[in-house]
């Protein structure tokens, strides 16, 4: 059996995680205190009362809203380095972070309350030991003029965002409904991923636009191109990385998806273990690596390759790459 010393020791990268998801019932309080914002909940246990959702729209329908907290740059920055200090004790030493710019934006806060508190959460955890990055998404169930125009907005930030990314509602959202934004962002030097969610309608025809139209550098979650060999070779011979997250899968659609992932492993796929929204979904990136470890029986050479997986599909430099390879 694997021990839970074991993972936490192990050097990761965490590549899926999603900075409003790292929102913990506490903070969320304690900011809506501070903030004098109604969310309509007063206690701790009430606001774990309302994490319940049973499919991705229930669960946005959570997410958002709770974001209204959030308000000034110094929030940002301790939602962000509250998690990094949390993702240095489960042993993660890169990260390249999702953010939300359109959520905020939508409810009067600037871009640059947003990436100024997060970037600055980067800055410091420097002192621990965390290579920290930001990929900035686009909300798919927006449309692509407001992409389009994120990205204008974000150019006085260019050195401070290293991706982008697509995130939100899948259904009737498909990759090429953003190619114009996702090809004005490669000529910018950002580079790209995006969602692909696990057991989402025509997700197979998502995937194959993501890869072959959209020339995506990494899929989130991505692990339904096990159900086509075609899709698997072509992502073999990328060397494309598949970040999953089993507790969001299994929150969202009751299964961890393992047997997907060691079936991708055995392929010689670069998946990986990820935590997606951790204060949402019951657990950090070390509490995912332990729960499929458990629930599958996963040998240490298996968690060792998942690791390996994060830094070899990371965006860290080549040099930076040969540390932890
Ligand atoms: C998300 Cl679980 C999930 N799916 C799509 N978009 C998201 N943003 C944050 N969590
Ligand atoms: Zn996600």
């Amino acid at each position: 059996k694997v021990s839970r010393e074991f993972i936490d020791e192990l050097p990761k990268a965490e590549l899926h995680v999603h900075l409003e998801g790292t929102l913990e019932p506490e903070l969320k309080l304690k900011l809506a205190k501070k903030n004098h914002i109604d969310i309509g909940q007063t206690t701790i246990e009430d606001v774990e009362e309302s994490y319940h959702y049973d499919d991705l729209a229930s669960f946005l329908a959570v997410y958002y809203p709770g974001m209204a907290v959030l308000q000034t740059e110094e929030d940002f920055y301790e939602l962000a380095i509250t998690y990094l200090h949390h993702a240095a004790a489960d042993g993660v030493r890169h990260v390249e972070m999702f953010f939300d710019p359109q959520a905020h934006l939508v409810r009067g806060i600037p871009l640059h309350t947003v990436v100024d508190g997060f970037y600055q959460a980067c800055v410091d955890a420097r002192a621990f030991d965390i290579d920290a990055h930001l990929i900035m998404c686009f909300l798919r169930d927006m449309s692509a003029l407001s992409a389009s125009d994120l990205l204008q907005q974000a150019q006085p930030f260019r050195n401070k965002i290293l991706g982008i990314g697509l995130d939100s509602d899948e259904h009737h959202n498909p990759p090429l409904k953003f190619a114009q934004p996702f090809s004005a962002a490669i000529a910018q030097g950002y580079r790209i991923t995006m969602h692909a969610d696990v057991d989402q309608v025509d997700s197979i025809e998502h995937i194959k636009q993501a890869l072959e139209i959209i020339n995506v550098e990494r899929l989130d979650h991505g692990t339904n191109i096990v159900e086509d060999q075609d899709l698997v070779d072509w992502v073999n011979n990328i060397h494309l990385g598949l970040t999953s997250c089993p507790l969001s899968n299994d929150f969202i659609s009751g299964d961890l998806k393992g047997k997907e992932i060691i079936e991708l492993l055995n392929e010689g796929v670069k998946v990986s273990v990820n935590s997606d929204d951790p204060a949402y979904f019951g657990g950090y990136i070390a509490d995912n690596y332990e729960a499929l470890a458990a629930e599958y029986k996963l040998k240490p050479e298996q968690i060792v390759q998942l690791a390996r997986n994060s830094f070899e599909t990371s965006w860290i430099s080549d040099k930076q790459k040969a540390i932890y390879l």
